[in-house]
């Protein structure tokens, strides 16, 4: 940063209020683009703009250490404040230097070491006010200030993990000595947010703050800036000693083990602060920053850091700009009660949103309502919510059994099973009944908008709606693009998924649309390797091995196999003859074989929905094996997550070729919140590009040499795999539906 201070060069203005100041704020001397410095009565304020959310880009760390300077070298300054202008204090290191470090663009390290020095070393003390966040780097720098300060809506943690990363700037070495080593465990290792009230209470933040934060956090400075500091670093009050605290490390790595299966960023953070415990603090950093650079370079690391900007990236729609208008959703209903019409009607009334939920008979909506009624209770039994939350829910959804009130809904989700022909009539219906402005969204998971939307005469306001079950659980919801859907009707949607706690990602109006598109060669491939040869468990076990959070036949009795046979049936005239079929599910369906719901599938399933094998499947598999002429092989668990992962991955280029996804990290975004693909693999198609293009269309290319025509390799993965390309590299589809 450069301070620019001749009186034509200094740049004077001032700083737009604050949301957490009502108040002008004094006129501030721009020191840099990034770091603004006052004087006010004796206390210097740094104020932070690197909007929006104040990460430490390059200019940051720079600008503070500027502003500090000035500081110690004015006798007239006592303390320093450090606050961010905007909506947040910082919410961390800028997580876009990351891939400059790994390819090797910039030296390795955070580089946060001279910046901590400075404040905590500081001649003058320096005071954190926190508003927003104060996340990662941001909570680390405030960590290293004399005092924090913060106002009750704030949040502060240690998120890196969710990034494949553990905190890199003395977090896992000073958090355990400001909040205690088991609280510190679990905030490294989870990462999740703490309110400030509760950051209070242990020690992390010292003062709430009332009404402004500056002013409040002036006020404090003055009031203690003449006393003494302990630097956090010295304080060793909370560490114990490793034998102690024993018990913690290894409650915490079991509990990683479960909850966290396979990474290796959760372990790293509870090994740094175990250093923390066994090590002088200077060499509890050195492992911090040892443990970290090993997190920063793996491929978990590299693909949950796809997943962070992927996540924002899809709500980026080419051709419907963000300040598209948007049509206000203030009510909503439901047709069908079943478990996608209660699932999403707990979506709304979870937003605040009253719905009407309507079925054909009392008991079918008797029934629907007892249903979210339970999942209600078993979250207050959880603690996760209590009785008041839930009774409030409740009420905000209303039964019905006719159409009353359809009139003032914003938007209407039909959700009744796969028919067309039903989905028509319901849509011809809702065309007479609803407001003009009223959103009009179909929850089908195969069947055409189009279609669908030619029912009414106003196409432009149709659009899907896909949830993913249990719809009120899964982050999911696919928003389908009609031909005719306008971008207001887009725009809404994708803000609608926003308020609902969902990830909206825009699809083209195919067959099955992104996710079960794909999904249909996947469990194909499933059911084709049980049939050459492979156990059962064997093949979920491969899946879940890779990272899956259950088999693809598992999968199958949850999701209720009579899902996929009705679709086929609808579908039957699509089959084209002397192409291979997968037997079994079909033939599952016909003993009333449906899954989880009839207690059997694939499984027996006992009271407690643990799977157990089944002689009578083993049965009938070696019965379908028989007809069809198939000699049993044995098949290793590399094939079987070849064939299937493959599987996504040619239909993925496929929808991404005809544009049916906007980019590849669309997939991966709809593979991860909907399928349960590991986030620490990226998605399928982050996957494949990181195993290599050409590997993957070798293996492609093989199994269609094998297994025929349904294994053609698709062309935008042969052409990639010829260019040395990756899916990431694939020009933006500038229509998700032309
Ligand atoms: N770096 C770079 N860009 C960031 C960013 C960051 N840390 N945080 C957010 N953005 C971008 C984001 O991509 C989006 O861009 C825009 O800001 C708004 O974000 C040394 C190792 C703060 C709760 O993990 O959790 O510190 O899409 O849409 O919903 O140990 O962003 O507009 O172009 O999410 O209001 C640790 C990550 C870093 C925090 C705000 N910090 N960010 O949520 O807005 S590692 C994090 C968030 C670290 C140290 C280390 C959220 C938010 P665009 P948004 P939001």
């Amino acid at each position: 940063m450069e301070e620019i201070d001749t009186p034509q060069e200094a740049a004077v203005r001032r700083v737009p209020e604050s949301r957490t100041s009502g108040k002008t704020w004094y006129p501030h001397t721009l020191m840099s683009d990034l770091v603004l410095y006052s004087a006010h009565d004796g206390i210097a304020v740094l104020t932070v703009q690197n909007p929006p959310v104040n990460a430490l880009s390059p200019g940051v760390p720079e600008g503070i250490l500027d502003g500090l300077a000035k500081a110690a070298q004015d006798d007239s300054i006592g303390a320093v404040v450090l606050i961010g202008g905007g909506r947040s204090f910082i919410a961390g290191a800028d997580i876009k230097e990351f891939g400059k470090i790994t390819s090797g663009e910039k030296k390795r390290g955070v580089g946060l070491a001279p910046l901590l020095a400075a404040l905590e070393d500081s001649p003058k003390p320096v005071f954190a006010a926190i508003h927003g966040q104060a996340f990662g780097g941001g909570l680390e720098v405030a960590m290293a200030c004399a005092y924090r300060v913060a106002v009750a809506a704030a949040n502060v943690g240690q998120p890196e993990v969710k990034l494949g990363i553990i905190p890199g700037a003395g977090g896992t070495q000073r958090l355990p000595r400001l909040v205690g080593v088991a609280k510190a465990v679990e905030m490294c290792q989870f990462g999740n947010p703490v309110r400030v009230p509760a950051a209070a209470q242990l020690g992390l933040i010292d003062q709430v703050i009332e009404g402004d934060l500056l002013q409040g956090a002036l006020a404090f400075a003055r009031s203690v800036a003449a006393k003494p500091v302990l630097r956090v670093r010295d304080r060793n009050g909370k560490l114990g000693t490793p034998e102690v605290h024993a018990a913690v490390f290894a409650a915490a790595r079991a509990e990683a083990s479960k909850k966290q299966r396979s990474l290796q960023a959760p372990l790293a953070a509870i090994q740094a602060v175990e250093a923390a415990v066994a090590l002088p603090f200077d060499q509890g950093i050195e492992e911090e920053a040892r443990l970290f650079e090993d997190c920063l370079f793996s491929s978990q690391s590299k693909a949950l850091i796809h997943v962070f900007f992927g996540e924002r990236t899809v709500a980026k729609i080419p051709d419907v700009p963000k300040d598209t208008a948007v049509y206000a959703i203030r009510s909503a209903a439901i047709i069908g009660a079943g478990t996608m019409g209660g699932g999403i009607a707990m979506n709304y009334a979870n937003a605040g949103i009253p719905v009407l939920l309507k079925e054909t008979s009392q008991a079918a909506l008797d029934k629907g309502m007892a249903t979210i009624r339970k999942n209600y209770a078993a979250s207050v039994a959880k603690g996760r919510f209590p009785q008041e939350t839930m009774d409030r829910r409740m009420a905000l959804i209303t039964p019905t059994l006719a159409y009353d009130g359809f009139e003032n809904a914003g938007i209407i989700v039909e959700a009744v099973f796969e028919g067309m022909a039903l989905k028509k009539e319901i849509f011809a219906t809702l065309d007479g009944i609803a407001k003009s402005d009223c959103i009009l969204a179909s929850n089908t998971s195969t069947l055409s908008i189009d279609e669908i939307a030619s029912a009414t005469r106003r196409p432009q306001m149709v659009v899907g709606h896909h949830f993913f079950s249990p719809a009120n659980v899964m982050r999911l919801l696919e928003i389908v693009r009609g031909k005719a859907t306008s971008k207001e009707v887009i725009a809404t949607s994708m803000g609608l998924a926003k308020t609902l706690g969902k990830v909206g990602v825009l699809v083209g109006n195919c067959r099955g649309f992104v996710g079960n598109r794909m999904f249909g060669p996947y469990r194909r491939e499933a059911q084709f390797l049980v049939e050459e040869g492979a156990d059962i468990e064997a093949v979920d076990r491969a899946m879940y091995d890779f990272g899956m959070a259950m088999g693809p036949l598992q999968v199958g009795d949850l999701a209720g196999l009579d899902v996929g046979w009705r679709i086929r049936q609808e579908f039957k005239h699509l089959e084209i003859p002397g192409v291979r079929k997968p037997l079994l599910e079909d033939r599952l369906c016909e003993m009333g074989r449906y899954g989880q719901k009839t207690s059997a599938g694939w499984y027996a399933y006992d009271e407690n929905r643990k799977p157990k094998r089944d002689p009578l499947v083993e049965e009938l598999i070696a019965t379908v094996r028989r007809e069809a002429g198939i000699t049993p092989r044995a098949i290793g668990a590399d094939e079987i997550r070849d064939r299937l992962l493959f599987a996504l991955v040619n239909e993925g280029a496929r929808i991404l070729e005809e544009g049916m996804a906007l980019r590849s990290v669309d997939i991966d975004i709809i593979y991860i919140n909907g399928y349960g693909f590991p986030a620490h693999r990226g998605g399928p198609m982050f996957h494949a590009d990181a195993t290599g293009l050409g590997a993957v269309y070798a293996r492609v290319a093989e199994f269609h040499r094998q297994h025929g025509a349904l294994w053609t390799p698709a062309p935008l993965l042969q052409q990639l795999a010829c260019d040395g390309r990756t899916f990431a590299e694939f020009p933006y589809q500038e229509k998700a539906n032309a």
